[in-house]
């Protein structure tokens, strides 16, 4: 079953500013679309910036995630890590 997405919002570039989650980092060649399966896995459209030229994402951003809990009366939060294309492409 996919979980429904709570929530979703940007939440900085810097690791040590953020509590330990379970988290799921998107890597790969530049323009190959980590950004846009971001968006499309969180239901938004432009909650991760994307480009159809190459070396759009330039940090690595983190995006916190709350995800429903099944029943829905509770969450649980993850987080999406976009990366910048490597190798360039
Ligand atoms: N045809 C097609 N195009 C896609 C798909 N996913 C993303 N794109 C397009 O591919 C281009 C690059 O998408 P991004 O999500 O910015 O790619 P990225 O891997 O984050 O790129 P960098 O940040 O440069 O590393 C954009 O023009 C997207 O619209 C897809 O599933 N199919
Ligand atoms: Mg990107």
């Amino acid at each position: 079953m996919i979980p429904k997405i709570r929530d979703a919002q940007y939440a900085g570039t810097v690791y040590n500013t953020l509590p330990s989650l379970p988290q799921v980092a998107f890597a790969g060649r530049s323009n190959v679309g980590k950004s846009s399966l971001i968006n499309a896995l969180v239901n938004r459209k432009a909650l991760v910036k994307t480009s159809k030229q190459p070396g759009k994402t330039r940090n690595i951003n983190f995006f916190k995630v709350d995800l429903w809990a099944c029943p829905p009366c509770t969450w649980w939060t993850c987080r999406a890590t976009g990366t910048p294309g490597c190798p360039w492409a």
